[in-house]
Parts: structure tokens; C-alpha cells; sequence
């Protein structure tokens, strides 16, 4: 055999009987029956593990179309990453209408109850790159798309219902001040730096949405477990012109959570990718997220007296004032068969509203509607996104439409104009005055000026009523979010003037962060353009007192060694099933343990690998020896000083007191969130302690600065 003969033997793989000239069907393998893999061209390719070269040594040669092929449809992979809301996490599901709204608008899905459509679901972080963490402070996005059977309805909307600014024409400059700084382009993904609060402290406006952001909403636990907001007023109208303002919120089934500052951070490097995995898992194993649409809805009478302008996308409407109608359901059922082709690819527009649906004078809105078209033609190349399956409407649509980059549904037929003279189909799709989309006629008038109304001038009040809003346990956090971004703030001058505008919020809240910044002493309060006023506590706005019913969908790590008492092992799996949260084992090796009868039960993980932060509450379940052990393993014990100083329930069996006490868990720390675990009847208590999600009383006791 020659050398090169015996090369190209080495080198080809399997035992494979390929059938030539079988594209797109299917051949034989040691694998079984598989698809015959082909060039975009549909020609069946004999070898995908060589280039063609003149000569086992020589070069390769320019007429291998299939590794030029190849080569070029990667080189071309990658597409513009969204400008912001880059990282982002879709799913399918469907919206349920729950309550007619029939009265209040035309909109076909808000007609018949029990009326299902498709829904996807975007959710995102804002500023950090598309690899960024999951577990960023900052807010997240909550984009809707509903496949309507009048076109599709985009709610495009985040977990917070303010922003921080009022006009969209300083959108690029908020942005631009909370990303990456663009000389040494970091930090990543943060907005503890100078640039976004030498903004944010030049531009009052934004005062409500940072109470909002530097507060545990700024972290949370699961997509699952956050309310999502419209942000803007937005118009119903019925088919007889009636209009009638509404605010749109999604309030999850699961109850809101956080996670605390320290744990994200730890998420971060533990599993960057946090939220993704807590949503793809619990799709998969059909516990199926689900939130209620609600609207507000007012009219003109309310929104002449509310202390607000109704079109200030800075404020919000009390729900104790405006209360939140349930309107329907929504279930995400089905995780994407593709995240590139699907969630990547997907186009959401604020202007994808439906016959019934209307905009309002929202200057942030008004220029919203631009900007989301506008994006989409660089981000997926050219005008007919919409002819992608994730983007195109799931109803019959009939455009004059035709041509450019990517056409895939130009008109059939002679006629691409109108009018026509052509009858009936020949003479294609005409407008339709009875069904077709009619804005609302709202009487404008005024002379053109770069302006702010004067009604958005109040910055302070709804912020400080955020702040009162809140349990001590919240307005703490909220204190040492701010504090802590503001110390990794360089400049003393920025960190003063914020401190100088949350005078004006808080007294106490300003004093807090002072005290944490060692600022030596309180700047004078930022003059307000309009004086703040002090507006009643809303219970809507605090997580804490929005919390679960159960402990459903939520996950316990168990850190477990050979040896384990079977009973309370047992125990701990029919309470997972039967309150449907997750039990996952954390274990010395990932091969899993066994259990004092001999039972084999794998890990879900090792013990470096599981640390506290990736769960809501932990059991600890050695065995004598294994206790003993593991008070010996740095990891268990980070996993059990987190999980103490992130104020989690603790289940213990009395052979973990080692590990406890090498944590700094000693007996005369333990407090009623570390519950003694003796035998298997011990668990339901245990459990059903666990739905209060955290015991907060500790938190006070385990930070000293
Ligand atoms: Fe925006 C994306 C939410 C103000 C311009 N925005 C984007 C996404 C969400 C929001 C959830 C991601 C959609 C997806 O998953 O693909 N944006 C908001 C909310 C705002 C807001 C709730 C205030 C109430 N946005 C806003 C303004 C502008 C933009 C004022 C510009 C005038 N937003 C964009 C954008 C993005 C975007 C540049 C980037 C990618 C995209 O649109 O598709 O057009």
C-alpha cells in the first residue's frame, strides 16, 4: 500500500455504506439509518473530514466547493448583537383570554374567552454583550409577541413599569453611559462605574427607575418568579371609536423572588447562564411558567387629576388607585427547536399593535416606534425579517410587498400595484375600511418646540414612594445596592450628587448611603424642578409582600454523602413531588452515594460544582463519617456559610453539626431558619417553613459593615 493510500485509510471514518447521489434521503451506518449529509446545493457529500489537495501534502485546491462552501456560510455566522437586551432567553406559549374586554376594544384576542393564541416570550438583561452573566443588576426585558388572528400584537415591555427617562431622544446617551465605558470597554454588564451615575446624577428623571433597578428587582431569582410591565399608556379602542387608556402588567403565577447581592455575584461564577437553565428545565419537565395579563384602565377625567402626566413614562399608577383587571393567562409550554433561528432572529416592534390597539402621545413611546423597525433592518439585513418563520404572522397577510434581501413571499401573480383594474383575485389584495386598522383620532394641535411638559417635573415623589413601599429588609437592600455601586465609582463628585437627589427621596436612605460611602458630610439636597410630595406606600411595589403561597418550582440542594439516612431521603423526594419543587443531591463524587440501606442515587452535583447559591434552601444529610468529612472540604463549607449569610433555610441531621460548626454555624448561632432535621416526619415542617423563602430576621445579624 502507498503512504498516501494508507493516509486516506487512517482518516475516513466508520464503516459507513454511503449510497452516491442520495441527497436529502438517507443511507445506512454503523449509526443506523441517518440522513445523508449534503452542501447547501443538495449535492451528497463523500468526505466532510478532508479539504482536496493536490497530493496528500500539497495545498488545497480553490475548486473544493464544499470547503468553500463551508467555510463561507461560517465565516458569515454571526449577525449584529441587539444594541441592548443583547442577552436574551424565548420560549413558546400560548395567551388565554380569561376576561371579554369586548367593551373596552375591538381587539380580535380580547374578544371570546377561552380563546387561545400563540405567544413567544423574549426575556433579557439590557446593557451587558449577548455572552454576558445572567445575574447582572439590572432590569429585565419581557418582550410579548402575540400571534393574533389580526396580525401580531408586540407588548415589548420590562420587569419594571418606570424607565429613566421621559424623551426617547435620550435614549442613546443612557445607554451609552451605562455600557462599557468606550475607551477601556468595561465593565461589563455593570452599572457601578462612573459614566452611568455621572448620567444618572445629571439627569433627575431617572430617580424613581434607580429605586427600582438598585432593588432586589434588579436581581431576580427566575424569570419565572418576575411581574412584567408595558411601561407606557397605551390606547383600546372599540369599533365604534370609544378610547379608553390601559397600562398592561404580568404577574407570575409563581409569586415574585430575588436573589441577594451577594449570591448573584456568586451565581455569576457558578452558573453564568442561571436564568437560561431554570427556564429551560422547568419547560422541560412540563412545570409550564405562567403569568396573568392585567390592565389598568382609566379615562381622560382620571388622567386630568392624577398627580402625574399619564404619558411620563418615569411613573407609574398606584394599583391601589387604578386596580389590575385580570384580562387572560399566559403559559410558555415550549422552549425554541433552535435558539439562533428562533430567539436570536426574533423582531420585536412597540409599533406591532392591532385593530383596537392605539398609541398615545408617550414621547418615549412616540420614538420607541421608530427605533425597533429601524434596528431590525441591521441586525437581520434587510426588510423582509418579517418573512421569518418567528417574525411572520401566524394569520393570512397579503402584502403589495416585494423583492429585496431574503424575499421568500413576494405576490403571486400579475399585480404588484394599486389600483387596478383587475377584478376579483386577479386584482390582489385590497384595503378594508370596515376591518383594516384605524388610529385613533385624537385632536392634536400645538406649535412645534423642543419641549418638556411641565406635569413631568416631579422626579422625587413616586421614588420615595417606591422606598416606603418597601419592607426594612428591601429599603436595606436597596441602601447597600447603592452604596455599593457607588463605591466603585471613581469620581467623589458623582457619588455627592447622587447622594444630593436621594435627599430628596429619603432622608434616612441618603444618610445610609452617606454613612456606608464615608462621605464626611451630607451634600445639600439637588434643588427639585418641582417640590416632591409624599404619596401612601403601595404594598404592589415591595417583592417580599408578593411573595409565593408554596414552595412550588423552587429548588433544594442537598448535600449528601454515602451513608445517608434513607427515611429522610425518602422523605425529601415525596415532598419535592408531591409541593412540585426540585431536590437536587450535592455530592463528593457526580457518580452519586449510597445510602445507609444501599440505595444508589446519583448527583446532580459535586460538591465544588453546587455550591448553596444555585438553590433556595439547603438540607444538610451525611453520614457520621461523612460529616466528619465534609467539615474537612473548603467547598462544603462556603456552601454552608452562604447559605447561612444569604439567610436561607437550613435542614440539618445531627450528623452535619461538625460541618455547621466549621461554617461558623455553632450552636448559639442557630436560629429558626436552621431546623434540626431528626427523622423523616421532620421534612413536611421543614417544607412548609421553606415557603416564606427566606428567614430575613438573620440578614441584620450577619452584616457588621
Ligand atoms: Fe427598548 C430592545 C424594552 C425603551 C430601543 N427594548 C428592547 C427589548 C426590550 C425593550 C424588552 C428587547 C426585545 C427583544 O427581546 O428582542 N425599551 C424597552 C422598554 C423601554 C425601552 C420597556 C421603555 C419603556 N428602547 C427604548 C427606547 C428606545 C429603545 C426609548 C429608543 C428610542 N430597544 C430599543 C432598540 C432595541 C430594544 C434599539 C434593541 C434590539 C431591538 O430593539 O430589537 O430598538
Amino acid at each position: 500500500m502507498s503512504s498516501m493510500e494508507q493516509e486516506r485509510k487512517t482518516v475516513k471514518l466508520g464503516d459507513e455504506t454511503v449510497q452516491r447521489g442520495s441527497g436529502g434521503e438517507t443511507h445506512q451506518t454503523a449509526h443506523g439509518d441517518v440522513p445523508t449529509l449534503t452542501t447547501q446545493q443538495g449535492v451528497p457529500v463523500a468526505d466532510d473530514q478532508n479539504s482536496l489537495k493536490a497530493g496528500a501534502r500539497g495545498p488545497t485546491l480553490m475548486e473544493d466547493f464544499h470547503f468553500r462552501e463551508k467555510m463561507f456560510h461560517f465565516d458569515h455566522e454571526r449577525i449584529p448583537e441587539r444594541v441592548v437586551h443583547a442577552r436574551g432567553y424565548g420560549a413558546h406559549g400560548f395567551f388565554e383570554l380569561t376576561h371579554s374586554l369586548s367593551d373596552i376594544t375591538r381587539a380580535d384576542v380580547l374578544q371570546r374567552v377561552g380563546e387561545r393564541v400563540p405567544a413567544f416570550v423574549r426575556f433579557s438583561t439590557v446593557a451587558g454583550a449577548k455572552g454576558s452573566s445572567d445575574l447582572a443588576r439590572d432590569a429585565r426585558g419581557f418582550a410579548v409577541k402575540l400571534y393574533t388572528k389580526e396580525g401580531n400584537w408586540d407588548i415589548v415591555g420590562n420587569n419594571i413599569p418606570v424607565f429613566f427617562i421621559q424623551d426617547a431622544m435620550k435614549f442613546p446617551d443612557m445607554v451609552h453611559a451605562v455600557k462599557e465605558e468606550p475607551d477601556r470597554a468595561f465593565p461589563q454588564a455593570q452599572s457601578a462605574h462612573d459614566n452611568f451615575w455621572d448620567f444618572i446624577s445629571l439627569s433627575p428623571e431617572s430617580m424613581n427607575m434607580i429605586m427600582w433597578v438598585m432593588s432586589d428587582r434588579g436581581i431576580p431569582r427566575s424569570f419565572r418568579f418576575m411581574e412584567g410591565f408595558a411601561v407606557h399608556t397605551f390606547r383600546f379602542v372599540t369599533a365604534d371609536g370609544k378610547s379608553t387608556y390601559a397600562k398592561f402588567h404580568w404577574k407570575p403565577k409563581q409569586g415574585l423572588q430575588s436573589v441577594v447581592w451577594n449570591e448573584a455575584v456568586k451565581i455569576n461564577g457558578a452558573d453564568p447562564d442561571f436564568h437560561r437553565r431554570d427556564l429551560w428545565n422547568a419547560i422541560q419537565k412540563g412545570d409550564y411558567p405562567e403569568w396573568e395579563l392585567g390592565v389598568q384602565l382609566f379615562d381622560d377625567a382620571f388622567a386630568d387629576s392624577f398627580d402625574f402626566d399619564i404619558l411620563d413614562a418615569t411613573k407609574l399608577i398606584p394599583e391601589e388607585l387604578v386596580p389590575v383587571k385580570p384580562v387572560g393567562r399566559l403559559v410558555l409550554d415550549r422552549m425554541v427547536d433552535n435558539f439562533f433561528a428562533e430567539t436570536e432572529q426574533v423582531a420585536f416592534c412597540t409599533q406591532n399593535v392591532v385593530p383596537g390597539i392605539d398609541f398615545t402621545n408617550d414621547p418615549l413611546l412616540q420614538g420607541r416606534n421608530f427605533s425597533y423597525l429601524d434596528t431590525q433592518l441591521k441586525r437581520l439585513g434587510g426588510p423582509n425579517f418579517t418573512h421569518i418563520p418567528i417574525n411572520a404572522p401566524k394569520c393570512p397577510f397579503h402584502t403589495l410587498q416585494q423583492d429585496g434581501h431574503g424575499a421568500m413571499h413576494n405576490p403571486k401573480g400579475r399585480v404588484n400595484y394599486e389600483p387596478n383594474s383587475w377584478g376579483g383575485a386577479a386584482g390582489g389584495p385590497r384595503e378594508n375600511p370596515q376591518k383594516g386598522y384605524t388610529s385613533y383620532p385624537d385632536a392634536i394641535e400645538g406649535r412645534k418646540e423642543r419641549v418638556r411638559s411641565e406635569k413631568f417635573a416631579d422626579h422625587y415623589s413616586q421614588a420615595r414612594q417606591y422606598y416606603i413601599s418597601q419592607t426594612e429588609v428591601e429599603q436595606t437592600h436597596i441602601q447597600q445596592a447603592i452604596t455599593f455601586e457607588l463605591s466603585k465609582v471613581e469620581t467623589p463628585a458623582i457619588r455627592a450628587r447622587v447622594v444630593s437627589h436621594l435627599l430628596n427621596i429619603d432622608k434616612g436612605l441618603a444618610q445610609a448611603v452617606a454613612d456606608g460611602l464615608g462621605l464626611e458630610k451630607l451634600p445639600e439636597a439637588a434643588p427639585p424642578a418641582r417640590a416632591p410630595v409624599d404619596l401612601p406606600p403601595s404594598a404592589a411595589l415591595s417583592i417580599i409582600k408578593n411573595g409565593p403561597e408554596s414552595f412550588a418550582g423552587r429548588k433544594v440542594g442537598v448535600l449528601i454523602t454515602n451513608g445517608a439516612d434513607d427515611a429522610i431521603l425518602d422523605a425529601l423526594e415525596k415532598a419535592a413531588s408531591a409541593e412540585k419543587f426540585d431536590l437536587e443531591l450535592v455530592a463528593p463524587q457526580i457518580g452519586g452515594i449510597k445510602t445507609a440501606g444501599g440505595r444508589h442515587v446519583p448527583a446532580g452535583q459535586r460538591v465544588p460544582g453546587g455550591p448553596s447559591v444555585l438553590y433556595d434552601a439547603v438540607v444538610l444529610l451525611p453520614s457520621e463519617d461523612g460529616g466528619t468529612q465534609l467539615a474537612k472540604d473548603a467547598d462544603a463549607k462556603d456552601f454552608v456559610s452562604d447559605a447561612f449569610a444569604h439567610a436561607k433555610f437550613i435542614g440539618y441531621v445531627p450528623a452535619a453539626a461538625p460541618l455547621l460548626a466549621k461554617a461558623g454555624v455553632t450552636e448559639d448561632a442557630h436560629d429558626n431558619g436552621v431546623i434540626a432535621i431528626q427523622k423523616a416526619t421532620d421534612i413536611a415542617g421543614f417544607i412548609k417553613t421553606c415557603r416564606a423563602l427566606r428567614f430575613w430576621d438573620r440578614e441584620a445579624k450577619v452584616h457588621a459593615v
